[in-house]
């Protein structure tokens, strides 16, 4: 098979080009560039131009390089083609270890102390019980219950919610848009892995934000469409959450004079939270061209229409 990489993302084209190369010695893998002849069989991309779909006409399948899929589906991709994503490879270990110490930060109040010792105070708060921090999880596909299993090691009661039932040990789930309100007024810390579709780009506004318990925190991992970030702004004004741990934002990179960079309430990181491992993700490359080869079912493979 004829495979061509086109990646803009944080591992450069020469680390999965040798990647890839060494897994696969019995294809062709080439970097993208304008203007080769139409005769590859799988693109294997991350935040890909529109012109190499628009030239590459015998595609059997698109790879996406990372685990959301919202910007590649923007593109006019060639109808019928499956279309498959990174579902794991090492990302939701990551997202585990990212969402715990988000968790636990706030619990334990470790914001609060770092502030008291930017001011040399010794002042101790009383404990606070658990059982009052209800943990809800928005998204419970692959990374969301590797989440949740991770967290409720910790003994917090745990919630979820997604568009469809699940069922996951030691979590109360809620499915659907009916249920979405429930979900929030039994959560005080939501941890946000939904993805980035037409039915969830906004639906944390402030309406939603005031559902949550009061005082809580946001910690979003996902992307940062998903929240009307003026509306998080009054909730956090408002003290209805206490603090918001965020990942992602609607801007990436943020500009530099965001009110979020210098909001007291608020404590960002540069999506990093699950990032792309090469060697975990040629793996699952892997798999899907032996899969579409043997004309097998394709891992990962994503519902163009649902967005996901
Ligand atoms: C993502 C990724 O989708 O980094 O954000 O894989």
């Amino acid at each position: 098979m004829k495979l061509l990489l086109c990646s803009r993302g944080s591992v450069s084209e020469r680390d999965w080009l040798d990647g890839l190369r060494a897994a696969l010695p019995g294809h062709v893998v080439a970097i993208w560039r304008p203007g080769l002849a139409a005769d590859f069989d799988v693109a294997l991309v991350w935040d890909p131009p529109q012109r190499l779909f628009d030239e590459q006409h015998a595609l059997k399948m698109i790879f996406n390089l990372g685990a959301g899929v919202e910007k590649l589906l923007a593109l006019r991709l060639p109808a019928g083609i499956p279309v498959l994503r990174l579902e794991d490879a090492g990302m939701a270990l990551q997202m585990a270890e990212y969402a715990c110490h988000a968790v636990i930060g706030f619990f334990r109040e470790f914001g609060v102390y770092r502030c008291q010792q930017a001011r040399a105070l010794w002042r101790p708060h009383a404990a606070r019980d658990r059982g009052d921090f209800p943990v809800g999880i928005m998204g419970l596909g692959a990374l969301g219950a590797r989440v949740a299993a991770a967290v409720r090691q910790f003994g917090f009661p745990m919630t979820g919610w997604s568009r469809s039932r699940h069922v996951l040990e030691g979590v109360r789930t809620y499915a659907g848009p009916g249920e979405l309100d429930e979900f929030l007024a039994a959560t005080r810390v939501l941890v946000v892995l939904l993805p980035l579709t037409a039915a969830t780009r906004g639906i944390l506004d402030g309406e939603r934000l005031r559902h949550l318990r009061g005082g809580g925190c946001l910690v979003n991992l996902a992307r940062g469409g998903l929240v009307v970030e003026d509306d998080l702004r009054d909730a956090l004004d408002t003290g209805q959450l206490g603090a918001a741990v965020l990942d992602v934002v609607a801007t990436e990179p943020l500009p530099a004079d965001h009110w979020m960079w210098r909001h007291p309430g608020v404590t960002l990181t540069p999506h990093i939270s699950a990032q792309t491992l090469c060697a975990d993700a040629v793996v699952q490359v892997v798999h899907a061209v032996e899969a579409l080869e043997r004309g097998a079912p394709l891992p990962g493979q994503i519902d163009r229409l649902r967005g996901y």
